[in-house]
């Protein structure tokens, strides 16, 4: 192998081990049946916020449409979002949780 290849192929092996891997962000959905209540315990219970960070977000949903509940990882991300749902069809309530990438 030529010196050159040698360097081109260290850089790419090297450089993706510094980049950060891409983050998603997960959102809640308003709507007109999930209660309150609900809203903030899957808030503190799946997102890990306080009581008040949990009311703020939950009011944020309710007023604007949606709200951010945290950055993660696509696996992360992607686990919050199911939590949600298997939460949400458990209480019997229509919470809508999604994810975008940053
Ligand atoms: N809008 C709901 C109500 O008035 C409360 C709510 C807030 C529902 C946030 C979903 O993601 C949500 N009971």
């Amino acid at each position: 192998m030529s010196e050159r290849k040698f360097r081109e192929l260290f850089e790419d092996m090297t450089s993706s081990k510094l980049k950060l891997p891409p983050m998603f962000k997960v959102y809640l959905l308003n709507d007109d049946y999930t209660t309150m209540d609900f809203v903030v315990t899957v808030l503190e219970t799946i997102f890990h916020k306080t009581a008040a960070e949990a009311t703020q977000i939950m009011l944020h949903v309710h007023k604007q449409g949606s709200g951010l509940c945290g950055v993660y990882t696509k696996d992360i991300a992607e686990t919050k979002v199911v939590r949600v749902r298997e939460l949400a069809e458990k209480n019997d309530f229509p919470l809508m949780c999604m994810m975008e990438e940053e």
